[in-house]
């Protein structure tokens, strides 16, 4: 039989298991790339872990998401980074040289690689056919260290493209149509592999704007195959020698097929506040906008500003509209102004911002009260934006601009109509990629042989082991897709203490309940009880380690985000499942004990816990867990795990070796 490209690729790379669906099976790493508000647990867990020398082909360290350094800890924390890149190995990049997801694919990306990230949105370079990942930081440690990443193999979904797009419709409208077809939880489990003959119309970077956002689908990765387009992107930044030719087998199987015909697509909007609330524009056409933004990993390429650019030569942004432009990379800022149209978009009153995530997760650009934002970037999530009861609209740079002009929410296909001088700018590949390279140390030009930390950089909190008992109040009773922005917020009053977990734990879940950290650090032990697709978002495995901080010792849930999930096993916390009855039935306050003896259940691979609440009624809950995240579970999580392999005699190896 035939394979997949992704099938190809793993089966490259596959150092343990089989490529069965739902089987775990353990691949080798090429690359890794990790950011600021991650990183520093990355190398503070390496450091932990005896680790002395990144092991993969390229580790990259970014500084983007905050690089206002509006206080001294995250400049700390940039500091810290720079010294651990140098000590250890890695690429760095400065704070403002642009979003890890930019900088990566301007740099290193390549077909046929394995990359694991610390960033939800790190399957990017799947525009150039290279199998990316996102997970928690400690998982991403270990892959550094040479170890294999443990993944369950995923099935293998197509998305069949045909026809071509029409004019004003993007790649933005291409991942918003899968969104409003699968919803946030439709790529749960899959990797979507794009196939058909409409992949040849998309340029690399449009093909980049639709992976990157396959990860609100809750997708494992997005990827596409390589052909010329691949070619055409690699030659222009210069790498065309890492060009690989990489198609699935004719007779390939995929597990299922979604088709969408680009030529039906029309400009779409996710509305408020989630990213598959997708509408065509028209149907909300009219409605004012305060605030326009154009950039992120999702759109903020020097290929996506281009067309936004185009758009306001010679005209201007409306007097009731702010529009903001921030690029994703300096590189793109670079060759913007070099070639004239930052000046340009000034003059069309943009104001222009660092390439930095930034405004993504609410730092700078905070919306205002009770106004409207319509934003390019690829997540809405409820309060994101720095404000409760946000209202930001996800749309592509052409129908955001086109807001801009007219101040209020327009098909650009119909303010083409009305200005009658508007054309669809299309979507154009700059010659070639230009800009300096400053602000990317090597590896060995690294000025930094040794670790600085600052006072803010405390320590990696390690669990005990996993007791026989769990019994304890059900603290926080939740709904549905509750995401890790829930969990731990990522604005600046709260991003600072992402290197100090005894303050940071202390804003755990206030978005839900702002009693809750108070709450849980004053009960012995607890639960957390969650609906459907809990942890979505983010990778952040601050989000299972400030609960695991607080004294929660595990999570009732219908079902869990993959990266959620994976950071729960590797920080001790049970994660288990319960049915919508089960869900219905508990109430927040009620005490939940597990019957069973919990750490020799879940040791000895016993999957059905029965849990009794109240001392009145039963239930049963489930662990699906593989042999090695129950191993992990049972030590107190992948570190106390880790660690005691190594006084096993097993070395300073990490544990997955
Ligand atoms: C996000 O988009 O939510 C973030 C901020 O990039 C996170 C990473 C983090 O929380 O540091 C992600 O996507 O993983
Ligand atoms: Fe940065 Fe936003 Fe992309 Fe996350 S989604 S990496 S915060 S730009």
């Amino acid at each position: 039989m035939g394979q997949t490209l992704t099938e190809k690729i793993l089966d490259d790379h596959l150092v343990e298991g089989e490529l069965t669906p739902g089987e775990e099976i353990g691949i080798e790493i090429d690359q890794v790339l990790t950011q600021d508000t991650t990183g520093t647990m990355v190398w503070l867990q390496f450091e932990a872990m005896g680790l002395d020398e990144v092991q993969t082909e390229i580790a990259a360290q970014y500084c983007d998401h905050q690089t206002y350094q509006f206080d001294f800890k995250n400049t700390d924390d940039h500091r810290f980074l720079r010294s651990a890149a140098g000590t250890y190995g890695a690429y760095f990049s400065r704070p403002g040289n642009g979003i890890c997801h930019n900088v990566h694919r301007e740099n290193f990306a390549a077909p046929g690689k394995t990359m694991l990230g610390s960033d939800s949105h790190t399957p990017t370079p799947g525009g150039l056919g290279e199998l990316a990942i996102g997970a928690g930081g400690i998982d991403v440690t270990v892959a550094m260290g040479g170890a294999p990443y443990y993944i369950e193999m995923p099935e293998v979904h197509s998305v069949r493209l045909e026809g071509e797009l029409p004019e004003w419709a993007t790649a933005k409208d291409v991942i918003l149509e899968l969104l409003r077809r699968l919803s946030v939880k439709g790529g749960v489990g899959k990797v979507l592999e794009y196939t058909g003959p409409g992949v040849e119309t998309l340029s690399a970077p449009e093909r980049m704007t639709i992976t990157n956002m396959g990860t609100e689908l809750g997708a494992t990765s997005s990827i596409f195959p390589t052909d010329e387009r691949t070619r055409e992107y690699l030659e222009k930044v210069d790498r065309e020698e890492e060009f690989v030719e990489l198609q699935p087998d004719d007779d390939a199987e995929y597990a299922d097929e979604i088709v969408v015909d680009l030529s039906d697509l029309e400009p779409l909007i996710a509305e408020p506040s989630m990213p598959d609330n997708v509408v065509p524009v028209r149907e909300v056409a009219g409605q004012d906008v305060d605030q326009v933004m154009v950039g992120s990993c999702t759109n903020g390429a020097f290929a996506d500003i281009l067309p936004a650019a185009k758009m306001l030569e010679g005209r201007e942004v409306n007097m009731t509209t702010e529009m903001i432009v921030a690029p994703g990379s300096k590189q793109a800022s670079e060759m913007l102004a070099r070639q004239g149209w930052v000046a340009e978009m000034m003059a069309a009153g943009v104001n222009f911002s660092e390439a930095t995530c930034g405004a993504c997760i609410g730092i700078g650009h905070v919306p205002a009260s009770d106004s409207v934002s319509l934003r390019t970037f690829n997540r809405n999530f409820e309060g994101r934006s720095g404000i409760e009861d946000d209202n930001v609209y996800l749309c592509s740079p052409e129908v955001a601009t086109a807001a801009a002009i007219k101040g209020e929410i327009v098909d650009p296909r119909d303010l083409a109509d009305e200005l009658g001088d508007l054309e669809d700018p299309g979507f154009e590949l700059p010659e070639e990629y230009t800009g300096s390279k400053t602000d990317l140390i090597t590896p060995d030009e690294a000025p930094d042989d040794e670790l600085v930390k600052g006072p803010n950089i405390g320590d990696v909190p390690i669990k005990d082991a996993l007791e026989a008992d769990i019994d304890g109040p059900a603290i926080l009773k939740m709904g549905d897709n509750i995401t890790t922005d829930h969990i731990i917020p990522a604005t600046q009053d709260i991003l600072m203490y992402r290197s100090n977990i005894d303050k940071l734990s202390e804003f755990t879940l206030s978005r839900v309940d702002d009693t809750f950290a108070d709450r849980a650090a004053a009960a012995d032990g607890g639960w957390l009880v969650a609906g459907e697709n809990y942890g979505q978002g983010s990778s952040r495995e601050h989000a299972a380690m400030c609960p695991m901080y607080l004294g929660i010792e595990g999570v009732l849930a219908q079902s869990f985000a993959r990266i959620h999930r994976a950071n729960l096993f590797n920080f001790g916390l049970v994660p288990l499942l319960i049915d919508e009855d089960t869900y219905e039935q508990i109430e927040q306050g009620d005490d939940i004990a597990v019957v069973d003896d919990v750490h020799e259940g879940v040791a000895s691979g016993k999957e059905e816990f029965t849990i009794r609440v109240n001392d009145d009624w039963e239930a049963t809950a489930t662990l699906d867990a593989s042999e090695r995240e129950r191993a992990m579970l049972a030590a107190g999580g992948k570190l106390a795990w880790t660690k005691q392999q190594a006084e096993g005699g097993s070395g300073a190896a990490p544990a997955d070796d």
